[in-house]
């Protein structure tokens, strides 16, 4: 059979199951990748299963997002990183060598492995022929010791590119284009594999860019093949060695095709506040900005950088705007620094940030109360900018930069020829910011700090359980409203007690105190519910506060499986009628819950409230229900080690 490149890797990489569409699948993993949000609570997970050193053939840990230092907690989190890290065999990305999936890309990916990463734009990745997928910490944790990643055979889509970008379309606006046609429930389920003679021309980190807002469209992963492009590039960041060649059979088989001319692509831009809210450009002319920020690790690279210097080189921007500047790593700050793009930003009035998520995760630089803040980011859910009222609409490096001058959304185009930006022969290569693993990791003492607590412990569930309807939620919920981040929230990321108390907290200020009160009980939501991210503190600390089920139409792949992982029965409704009969305050009820987890997927829930039978389904494999029955992936893991290992 003629063979994608998705398939080519997954086959190379399964250990179980069949490659058919909703099979589950094993598949051994490559390389992991953590960064330390998501990281402390990795580490102390990899920690509790007691396995010495990590069984992959490279496990970097990152330290990106929890960056500003306003108390002793990220420090203490970077430290206990750094030491954990030398311990157990992993690479650790200093502070200030930037975002995860912009180094990645630059020094570590490589053509048909396998990647999991914390984060759910590992897909970044993907630009580079790795089919790289984002998932919770605990999952990473244990392919970190050398177990397998499961996930539903996911759909290929062939995403056929002809064409080529016209002057001042991006890379970007292909990322936009497909978020306009499929929204961000377009792609849960799918890979999303990129092909035709418009991939020709595109370079490695333009296929980033589209790879990593694969995930706003809720895909399982994106991927480019690897060419003469992906040579070049390796080449150029003097991995050449690593480079091999990668491209679909011709004739290849595929799930669907999604065609896209990119000469008739123009300039795009997504508004408040959803990824999918996309317009062209010339729509929301004139819309007066007051913040400008180029960053993240969507569009931070070297060609980024240069196309926002080459705009407002000589030129300053308006009174009424705020431009920020985050190179995404320390290898393009210094290509920045050398090519003198830095003194052009300065120059211009840019503010310039060090090299981390920074603004993208509310870090700081948030925009004034109703301001327009232009971001070349890739998600502006609301008041993730850490502005409770903002309007955060996303775009390519060339509108934001023509926004930046016009001091309004301002058509790209109307600034006459599109300059010309030479790629550099290579890049400046210092790896000096990434400390290898001890030799002797037994020896390395882990410092830890006093905001780093114990991982709070699952329990196994119940015969039945019983509990009141805590929120109702609409559709589409990201994990930025189950579990905010931002500045003074994130620095709580290892210290689950004190982080839960944040719980929905911008959506409902008494959410945490009803869970107190009832003793816990159910979320009821709608459809993608906990898109966005891959934190598993959304799972994590509400299974704290004593949530013991959510009951939705419909969820999002790495959020559902993080509820599983730690312990939260996650069930869709069968009829979704059902969800209009159910209200804040409901007392519901599961008898026999063990029983008919096990026996089948249909789960009866009664609404004691409204006398009522609500039918729901339970998506999980047997394996997973092995999982939540045990209480958790973490006591699962446990018990089958406990299991295997020889009588004493
Ligand atoms: C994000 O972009 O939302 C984050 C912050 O990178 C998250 C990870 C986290 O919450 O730590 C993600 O995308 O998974
Ligand atoms: Fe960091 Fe933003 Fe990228 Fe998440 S999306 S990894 S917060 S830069």
């Amino acid at each position: 059979m003629a063979q994608s490149v998705t398939r080519k890797i997954l086959e190379a990489h399964l250990v179980s199951g069949k490659l058919e569409p909703g099979q589950e699948i094993g598949l051994s993993v490559d390389q992991t990748l953590l960064q330390d949000a998501t990281g402390t609570m990795a580490c102390l997970e990899f920690e509790a299963m007691n396995i010495p050193q990590v069984r992959t053939k490279l496990s970097v840990v990152y330290v990106d997002h929890n960056m500003l230092q306003t108390g002793f907690e990220n420090a203490d989190d970077h430290r206990f990183l750094q030491t954990i890290a030398a311990r157990h065999g992993m690479y650790f990305s200093r502070p200030g060598n930037g975002i995860c999936h912009q180094v990645h890309m630059e020094r570590f990916a490589v053509p048909g492995r396998v990647l999991l990463g914390a984060d759910s734009h590992t897909p970044n990745a993907g630009c580079l022929a790795m089919l790289a997928i984002g998932a919770g910490g605990l999952e990473v944790a244990v392919a970190m010791g050398g177990g397998p990643f499961y996930i539903p055979m996911p759909k290929v889509v062939q995403v056929y590119l002809k064409g080529k970008l016209q002057p001042w379309v991006a890379a970007k606006d292909i990322a936009l284009e497909l978020l306009r046609r499929l929204t961000v429930k377009g792609g849960i389920g799918k890979v999303f594999e990129y092909s035709g003679p418009g991939v020709d021309s595109l370079t490695v980190p333009e296929r980033a860019t589209i790879c990593n807002m694969g995930a706003e469209l809720g895909a399982t992963t994106s991927v480019f093949p690897s060419d003469e492009q992906t040579r070049l590039y390796m080449t150029r960041q003097k991995r050449e060695h690593q480079w091999a060649p990668l491209a679909a059979d011709p004739g290849a088989q595929y799930d669907g095709t999604i065609e896209i001319d990119l000469d008739k692509l123009e300039p795009l831009i997504a508004c408040p506040s959803s990824p999918d809210n996309v317009v062209p450009v010339h729509q929301v002319a004139g819309t007066p900005v007051a913040q400008v920020a180029i960053g993240s690790c969507n569009n931070s690279s070297f060609h980024d950088l240069a196309v926002v210097a080459a705009v407002v080189k000589g030129k300053r921007v308006g009174p009424g705007v705020s431009l920020v500047v985050t190179p995404g790593s320390r290898q393009a700050l210094q290509m920045a620094t050398s090519y003198g793009f830095l003194m052009t930003f300065v120059q211009a009035g840019a503010r310039i940030l060090e090299s981390a998520c920074g603004p993208c995760i509310g870090m700081g630089q948030a925009p004034p109360s109703e301001g327009v803040s232009i971001r070349t980011f890739n998600r502006n859910f609301p008041g993730r900018s850490g502005t409770p009222n903002d309007r955060v609409y996303l775009c390519s490096p060339e509108v934001a930069a023509a926004c930046a001058l016009a001091g309004k959304i301002a058509d790209p185009r109307e600034l006459g020829a599109y300059p010309q930006i030479k790629e550099p022969e290579e890049f400046i290569i210092d790896d000096a910011m990434v400390l290898p693993p001890s030799k002797d990791g037994a020896q390395v003492q882990v410092l830890r700090g006093p905001n780093i607590k114990p991982l709070p412990a699952a329990q196994p569930p119940g015969q039945e359980t019983r509990g009141r309807v805590l929120i109702k939620v609409g559709d589409n919920i990201t994990t930025d409203h189950i579990m905010p981040a931002g500045a003074s929230i994130l620095p709580l990321r290892s210290n689950v007690p004190a982080i839960s108390q944040h719980v929905f907290g911008r959506v409902d200020k008494e959410f945490v105190k009803r869970c107190q009160e009832w003793h816990g009980g159910v979320i009821v939501g709608g459809v993608n519910y906990g898109q966005g991210s891959s934190r598993e503190h959304a799972a994590l600390a509400p299974m704290y506060l004593g949530v013991r089920a959510v009951l939705v139409k419909s969820f999002a792949r790495i959020h559902w499986a993080n509820l599983i992982n730690f312990a939260i029965l996650p069930l869709t409704f069968v009829n979704e009628k059902d969800y209009d009969t159910l209200e804040q305050g409901d007392e519901l009820e599961v008898l026999n819950l063990r029983q008919q987890v096990r026996q089948g997927r249909r789960v009866k829930v009664t609404n004691k409230t409204k006398g009522t039978t609500i039918e729901t389904e339970h998506q999980m494999t047997e394996r997973q229900v092995a999982i939540y029955l045990a209480g958790g992936l973490l006591n699962h893991v446990k018990q089958q080690a406990s299991a295997a290992a020889p009588a004493s």
